[in-house]
């Protein structure tokens, strides 16, 4: 790269040379250090664009090798995108002096307006929901909760376009750049399957997609045509949509006809510690629980085991649940008992909603 300044005579000429290059050295040493502590983001070049950048050269040519995609076609495609500052703000929140709240959260999640919108949604696709609750064997109410949490039944699937978010958390957001890159690595993968543009996909600025909100991975891996139309469209079938979650919990492990969640009673004296420490993965059985003070509140299936789910409320107590396995399968769509307690909770409203419309009806 030769600009005009550079191109004089003379003495002043070769001065002006030997500074430019003293400056480029120290710039090259600079941007060496930067690159060797941290991978190879430092806010300038978060937002460099993506085809100057050798990162984004070599994810190209790994794509071109292992799964046939035309050179000049990815090229094209990170030439017509940006890196968005927006998405590495998004991800990065300045941390918030408030305590996490479980009935802060439910209230946002569990409220008249998501309940009406499940009302409605649960009626005008009861076939989708029912077929998809028979075939896969998990509850109508947590296909309706999930699906109500995620986006308020497809209110809110994001407005960010999905190469560009996806792009620039691959190249631009260090600590988690290799998730990101498998994602946009099965987010072109999967545009290509289905025939669809990927410059038109818009989705969360995380890159999740459509009523569910699936990851690109995600899609690939556990969404179903479940509408038959031949391909997979979680933005414009509702009934892919539908099938697509419940197949996500079966293949996670749902257990048919098995209590997601169970109240707990605690004697006095109950040490609860040691339970709530152990994680949300299923580990006692009912002995086991009472050995330390604890009880499920009804009778469960012999033989299923449980976590104890402390939900903390900031300064006040705590709420608790106990958690078998279904528990536990929710959390994998989304790593957070909240997450868990609120697609439960909103999914039971709406089903004890349809149910008073139905006998209100009949
Ligand atoms: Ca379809």
């Amino acid at each position: 790269m030769i600009s005009s300044t550079t191109r004089r005579t003379g003495y002043s000429s070769f001065l002006s040379r030997i500074r430019g290059t003293a400056a480029l050295l120290r710039a090259a040493a600079l941007a060496g250090a930067l690159m060797a502590s941290s991978a190879f983001a430092s806010p300038g070049t978060a937002l460099a664009p993506f085809a100057d950048r050798p990162e984004v050269a070599a994810f190209v040519d790994r794509l071109v090798s292992e799964h046939g995609f035309p050179a000049a076609q990815l090229r094209q495609l990170f030439g017509s995108i940006a890196p968005d500052a927006r998405v590495l703000e998004l991800m990065d929140p300045p941390p918030r002096a408030v305590r996490r709240s479980w009935q802060d959260y439910r209230r946002r999640f569990v409220n008249r307006a998501r309940i009406d919108a499940g009302l409605r949604f649960w009626f005008e696709n009861e076939a989708a929901i029912a077929r998809a609750s028979a075939r896969y064997g998990v509850p109508e109410e947590i296909i309706v909760g999930i699906i109500g949490v995620e986006t308020i039944y497809g209110r809110h699937t994001g407005t960010f376009p999905v190469a560009a978010s996806l792009a620039t958390l691959a190249f631009g957001f260090p600590r988690r750049a290799e998730f990101f890159q498998r994602e946009l690595e099965q987010f072109l993968i999967h545009a290509r399957e289905t025939g669809i543009d990927p410059l038109a996909v818009r989705g969360s600025y995380a890159g999740a997609i459509g009523l569910p909100q699936f990851m690109p991975s995600s899609i690939r891996h556990y969404a179903v045509d479940f509408d038959g139309d031949g391909r997979i469209d979680l933005s414009g079938s509702v009934e892919d949509a539908i099938g697509s979650v419940a197949n996500f919990l079966a293949e996670h492990g749902w257990e048919r006809g098995a209590p997601t969640h169970v109240a707990a009673r605690f004697n006095t004296g109950a040490r609860i510690s040691p339970l709530v420490e152990a994680g949300i993965e299923p580990r006692f059985d009912t002995a086991e629980l009472a050995d330390h003070g604890v009880r499920p509140a009804v009778d469960t299936p012999n033989g299923l085991r449980f976590a104890l789910i402390d939900l903390p409320n900031a300064d006040a107590a705590p709420d608790y649940t106990l958690g078998p396995r279904n528990f536990y399968v929710i959390t994998r769509y989304n790593r957070s008992s909240f997450y868990a307690m609120a697609v439960i909770e909103l999914g039971e409203a709406v089903r004890a909603a349809r149910l008073r419309a139905i006998s209100t009806a009949s």
